[in-house]
């Protein structure tokens, strides 16, 4: 049997490009969530969430009937779960949300049904996942009894797509297909045929879950190597980003990026999942989480610095009058998105620190969040290499690199992206 019906459950950044791409090769797709404003805009040919191209693609599929989303989920052919696998207390992972998910599909299953988890997932609970579902369906069988002669099959098909360029990453990467057996691969292959141009790789539910886990804690420690350079070339009074760039000429050496620390919904989570797996043996990964997190006290501090050197060097000009400029709030470049980001924990505390001193500029929103909301001025970045004493670069958005040098020389700059190739 072919799929003609897909059931996408969770419409966000993975979920709603996920959907819209089955349905733009005419297959009929159902959404669904529990956001009732987001079913809404989807169903009006609209996104509730920054993607490039994704509204043109989402319009298409919904004007062309072959995407609907709704509240309350409907009977299909393959369900694909992509909902937020957060941490929680102690970073242990969260798996509620993909069990209520589970649960509010598991009555709508018949025999030949495939159940995908995509969201990223700590090792083991695409098996979970299926014992949910057996539990309350003990009318079908499930993989983990008889493998592939199971009713309904399972597998785990974790996305790996960046945000920012989703919908070319979608088609074009390589997906990992580990079902719960054979046939639970064979048969997701099948789905994801349907729109993925990349290579579908076969193996186990458990590999797959590591697999992504590793992906993502393979960067963090990365990123971790290039932040702990950075406090050592800050001590040792060398240029980091200098060091960087000659060290990378090495054939074997790539370096990634110091940065203010790392954010987003991913990197900055996925590791945690490993590490609650195998406390004792994921030493590096555990190590690597607290450096990239230790950064943006690191980066306070500076600007806490920063702050008294110019209070003491300029005695004509008033404390009081002393202006600092945060530059981007995102969790990184050329997005608006501001949740887990570095950037707004390190803005929220300068707040903290020096109230009425802090100006903001973030020019991919025009609202500054609830939380910063009364204590920095969101500003233009006119406005703010006008007015500001002390820069604090903290994006690396398209609009400050084309800042000119002369603009930013005379100012005390902590640029946390090596921009402007000024700091240390
Ligand atoms: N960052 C640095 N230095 C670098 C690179 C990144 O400080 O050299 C920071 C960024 O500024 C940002 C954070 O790391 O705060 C994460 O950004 P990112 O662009 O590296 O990754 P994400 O979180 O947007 O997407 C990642 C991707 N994973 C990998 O590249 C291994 C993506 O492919 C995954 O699909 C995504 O996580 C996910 O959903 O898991």
């Amino acid at each position: 049997m072919s799929f003609e019906t897909v059931s996408v459950v969770g419409l966000g950044y993975i979920g709603l490009p996920t959907a819209a791409m089955f349905a733009s090769r005419k297959k009929k797709v159902i959404g669904v969530d529990v956001n009732a404003n987001a079913v809404k805009v989807i169903n009006e040919g609209k996104i509730h969430i920054v993607e490039p191209d994704l509204d043109m693609i989402v319009h298409a599929a919904v004007v062309g009937g072959y995407l609907r989303a709704t509240l309350i989920p409907e009977p299909a052919d393959a369900f694909l779960i992509a909902v937020p696998t957060p941490f929680r207390e102690g970073h242990l992972p969260d798996l509620s949300l993909v069990k209520a998910a589970v649960l509010s599909i598991a009555p709508m299953l018949v025999k030949g049904n495939l159940v995908i988890l995509e969201s990223t997932s700590p090792v083991g609970a695409t098996e979970k996942m299926s014992g949910w579902l057996a539990e309350v369906r003990p009318d079908l069988t499930f993989p983990q009894q008889v493998g592939s002669d199971a009713d309904i099959n399972v597998a785990h098909c974790p996305e790996r797509v960046l945000p920012g360029s989703v919908v070319r990453e979608l088609v074009q990467n390589d997906r990992i297909i580990g079902g719960m057996s054979e046939r639970c691969s064979a048969r997701s292959v099948e789905l994801y045929k349907t729109f993925v141009l990349g290579e579908c790789l076969v193996t186990n539910a458990r590999t797959a879950e590591m697999a992504k886990l590793t992906e993502n804690a393979s960067r963090d420690v990365g990123i971790a190597f290039a932040n702990e350079l950075s406090l050592i070339c800050d001590r040792l009074d060398i240029n980091v980003w200098e060091l960087i760039e000659l060290a990378n000429r090495h054939p074997r050496v790539n370096i990634l990026k110091p940065g203010p620390g790392v954010g987003g919904h991913c990197i900055a989570v996925d590791p945690w999942f490993i590490v609650s797996s195998a406390p004792e043996q994921a030493r590096m990964i555990q190590l690597a989480r607290n450096i990239n997190d230790g950064k943006p006290d690191w980066v306070i501090n500076k600007v806490k610095s920063a702050f008294t050197d110019a209070v003491l060097a300029d005695k004509n000009k008033s404390a009081a009058l002393l202006r600092i400029a945060c530059l981007g709030l995102a969790f990184k470049a050329d997005i608006d998105d501001l949740r887990e980001s570095p950037a707004m924990v390190i803005t929220a505390q300068i707040a903290q620190d020096f109230p009425g001193h802090v100006l903001a500029v973030e020019p991919n929103i025009s609202k500054l969040p609830a939380n910063l909301e009364g204590k920095v001025q969101l500003v233009t970045l006119e406005e703010a290499l006008d007015q500001a004493d002390i820069l604090v670069l903290l994006v690396d958005h398209r609009e400050f690199k084309a800042v000119e040098k002369a603009r930013v020389e005379n100012k005390r700059v902590i640029d946390t992206r090596g921009l402007w190739n000024l700091s240390k």
